[in-house]
């Protein structure tokens, strides 16, 4: 019975230093979203490149300013509403394509945007998102990647047509390392026979909805506390029974 008791507490022990040190965080690029901070260590950052190459070099765009009538966001010019550009609506109103409360992720001409997630320690990350297109007023659509840092570590991709229904899913739990990289890619490449010759990135207005729930991995510390907590319930079980006997 006693053994049973202090195999409970063990247990009951266990748990609770285990939970301490693996609690989940949810990172939203939306809630999370920063007007005044786009570094290459910032958790989100906010990037496009020169090209439609998903290479994992991509620059971090350089302004933070109103890039649509309301919306603040990233860009690399001050010429206003000039995509390539990264934002979100928070004025309280539609903004034009945007709803309030939204993204929106706009490519270039010929030119990828990218919102980039990067892991804070080493641990598992689990993706929900969505992408949606907020212009159906022409051009080709656009197509969307989730990598692990680059080209070659696709974990979703999706081609939404302009005007197409918003696609959206998850992504299993996975390893991740500190240091590693998720991005959301938006291409501008849509529907064929795009592109000719550029990437059409015409009405590319994309909601992204992109959260990382990341749970890091017991800290070296934690692990000495459980261990010090059992190695603690098994002394006091082993005493007890010294007493008795
Ligand atoms: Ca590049
Ligand atoms: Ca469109
Ligand atoms: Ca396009």
């Amino acid at each position: 019975m006693q053994s049973l008791i202090s195999s409970a507490i063990v247990l009951c022990m266990s748990f609770a230093f285990v939970e301490t040190a693996t609690a989940a965080t949810i990172y939203d690029f939306e809630t999370d979203f920063s007007t005044t901070t786009n570094t290459a260590t910032s958790t989100w950052s906010y990037r496009t490149a020169a090209d439609l190459l998903r290479d994992g070099s991509y620059d971090l765009f350089a302004v933070s300013q109103v890039i649509l009538s309301a919306t603040d966001g990233w860009n690399e010019t001050i010429a206003n509403a000039h995509p390539p550009y990264i934002g979100v609506n928070t004025s309280g109103a539609a903004d034009g394509v945007v709803p309030d409360g939204d993204s929106t992720v706009h490519p270039g001409h010929n030119r990828i945007a990218v919102v980039s997630w990067l892991a804070p320690s080493d641990g598992t990350a689990a993706i929900d998102y969505l992408f949606g297109d907020q212009n159906a007023g022409g051009g080709s659509g656009i197509t969307w990647y989730i990598d692990d840092g680059d080209s070659t570590g696709n974990l979703a991709t999706g081609l939404l047509g302009n005007g197409g229904l918003d696609q959206s899913g998850s992504i299993a739990s996975f390893a991740v390392s500190a240091g590693d990289r998720i991005n959301f890619v938006i291409d501008p490449v849509g529907t064929a026979p795009d592109p000719i010759p550029a990437a059409n990135h015409a009405f590319d207005n994309t909601h992204v909805v992109a959260t990382v729930t990341f749970v890091p991995v017991p800290e070296a510390s934690s692990i000495a506390l459980l261990l010090i907590g059992v190695g603690s319930v098994s002394c006091g079980w082993r005493r007890r029974r010294t007493v008795k006997y």
